[in-house]
């Protein structure tokens, strides 16, 4: 069957929400928007992380995955403890393509290990610090780390072990950095709610405690980037060839040490918004930091980023050096896209991604010409959809900042990060960002908030898109109803997709997927099975 365009959402839609019961149908209504393009006083408000109805088998996550294994999971040099069942620890060892690389041969890398306290029904019962405590001391006899770590799962929420305090006490008695993380899973209503948490506890924890890294003229943190399948690699190579030096990433290819150090730098540049805006603005609070949004998914937003840091810096030599860069790197993507474009150009693609790749990742394919029919996160926020207004930083002198800790009462002018509205006009700088994935989305698309299966199946069935992008769990059935399906969480062991380089790979590998005939021999279960499809249309 061909991809069908025209399709009438509206009408996909209610045939969707005419099989819920009537509460969950006006609760999903306002989750699934139809043609929401417009800009400005036009964006639709959408229903963003909400609890989704049991019983719907959704793409979320938990809080612990956001907290141990999305924030911290990329950070090599310390034991992340998992207190809680084997199970809980067992489902975050490795599963996400965090990749990593150390520094030298004897550089710690625990990132492949699986520590946890294997709590048992004894502990349920009667209290599981103790075992905390053996473990923690177990991690520490064998490994010797500068930190550890302890997530919660649970179970431990439940009975109410006090992590902290048995963290403080091994923190005494060790002499090493230890602090926990109160993320049970069941904390908020996806993995949104691990990466405050997560985001808090480094900040409290780690941020501020060194200042030993030195030198570089152009200091940054790119926050929101997790090296999955590389992508921070080529991230560091182009940053580096710009002469910008990265101080710290939250936290792809990262250590304590670089955390430690990151509030000395002098701009923190945010890639993933719904992960790790916390701690930008908690360092610009605390420190004097400013930030900005920047996005190395696409050749042009790559482009278009690099110039947004030089920018900033309003420095002349850095400006020339990344144009060298830019006018160096592009050349061969350009020519990689139009070798891609005919053979994507028209294609129809849907991408259910966690809270900003189903945004990010439409540069890459409006690159080759194909249009992005329906999108939607896992747990974004409102504002990761609709967007929100961010003023343009303004340049702090780092010599002025006090890096020790900023009291931005003490003299606001001189710490303002960002422009106001009046200084924007009076430069003729009317720049405002209007950043989310609604205002980019085409006429006749779908903007759906935490889809189910069965909303994936019926959109597949209508719409047949030439490929769909969702995670592990989604991928087996979408295949079986004959649609290449791309993970845009691990890449499905691709990779680096980030940068120019990534470009590259990205056009190549879509090309290949939508390109191939295999698809067109599978047939879905609703087309090969007549029994199926009465039972689908009897609802
Ligand atoms: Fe940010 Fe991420 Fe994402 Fe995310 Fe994730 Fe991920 Fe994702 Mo999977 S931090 S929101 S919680 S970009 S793990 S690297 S791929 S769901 S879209
Ligand atoms: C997570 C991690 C995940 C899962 C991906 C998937 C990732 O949310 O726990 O479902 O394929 O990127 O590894 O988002």
């Amino acid at each position: 069957t061909e991809s069908n365009r025209d399709v009438d959402l509206a009408k996909v839609k209610s045939e969707i929400l005419s099989k819920y019961p009537t509460k969950v149908a006006r609760k999903r209504a306002k989750q699934i928007l139809v043609s929401p393009s417009g800009k400005g006083s036009t964006i639709p408000e959408i229903g963003a992380n909400v609890r989704t109805v049991p019983g719907i088998l959704t793409q979320r996550g938990c809080c612990y995955a956001g907290c141990k294994g999305v924030i911290l999971g990329p950070t090599r040099d310390v034991v992340n403890i998992v207190h809680g069942p084997v199970g809980c620890s067992f489902y975050a060892w490795l599963t996400r393509r965090n990749q990593t690389r150390p520094a030298s041969k004897d550089a710690p890398n625990y990132m492949t290990y699986c520590f946890t306290t294997d709590m048992q029904d004894e502990n349920i019962v009667f209290g599981g610090e103790k075992k905390l405590k053996q473990a923690i001391q177990e991690a520490y006899d064998i490994f010797h780390p500068h930190t550890i770590s302890v997530f919660s799962t649970c179970p431990v929420g439940l009975i109410g072990d006090d992590i902290h305090s048995v963290c403080r006490e091994m923190k005494e008695t060790l002499g090493i950095n230890i602090f926990g993380f109160s993320c049970e899973g069941y904390k908020g209503v996806s993995q949104s709610a691990g990466h405050h948490i997560a985001n808090n506890g480094i900040f409290k924890n780690v941020v501020g405690l060194d200042d030993t890294i030195r030198g570089g003229e152009f200091r940054i943190n790119l926050l929101g980037e997790y090296n999955i399948g590389g992508d921070a690699f080529e991230i560091e190579r182009i940053l580096d060839d710009c002469g910008i030096s990265l101080i710290s990433t939250f936290s792809g290819n990262s250590t304590m040490e670089q955390f430690a150090n990151s509030h000395t730098a002098d701009l923190n540049v945010v890639m993933c918004h719904r992960s790790i805006t916390y701690m930008a603005e908690m360092m610009e609070k605390k420190y004097g930091m400013p930030w900005i949004k920047i996005n190395f998914i696409g050749a042009r937003a790559t482009a278009q980023s690099l110039r947004k840091i030089a920018q900033y810096f309003e420095d002349d030599s850095l400006t020339a050096r990344v144009e060298e860069v830019i006018a160096r790197e592009l050349p061969p993507v350009t020519e990689a896209m139009e070798t891609a474009r005919p053979l994507c150009e028209g294609k129809l693609a849907m991408l259910f991604v966690g809270g900003s790749r189903a945004h990010h990742y439409q540069e890459l394919f409006n690159e080759l010409g194909m249009k992005t029919m329906a999108a939607g996160y896992e747990f974004g926020h409102r504002d990761d959809y609709e967007g929100r207004q961010v003023l343009p930083s303004i340049k702090v002198d780092a010599d002025s900042r006090n890096i020790e800790e900023l009291s931005v009462e003490q003299d606001p002018d001189k710490y303002r990060m960002r422009k106001t509205e009046e200084e924007l006009s009076a430069t003729g700088q009317a720049y405002r960002e209007y950043d989310g994935l609604i205002p980019d989305m085409k006429p006749n698309t779908f903007v759906i908030d935490d889809i189910s299966q069965y909303e994936t199946e019926k959109i597949i069935e209508a719409v047949k898109p030439d490929v769909f992008c969702a995670g592990i769990k989604e991928k087996y059935i979408i295949q079986k109803s004959g649609v290449p399906m791309k993970q845009l969480h691990s890449y499905d062991y691709g990779g680096p997709y980030a940068g120019f380089k990534g470009a590259v790979n990205f056009y190549r590998e879509i090309t290949r997927m939508t390109n191939s005939k295999v698809w067109s021999y599978v047939k879905a279960p609703w087309e090969k099975d007549p029994e199926l499809t009465a039972t689908y249309a009897a609802g």
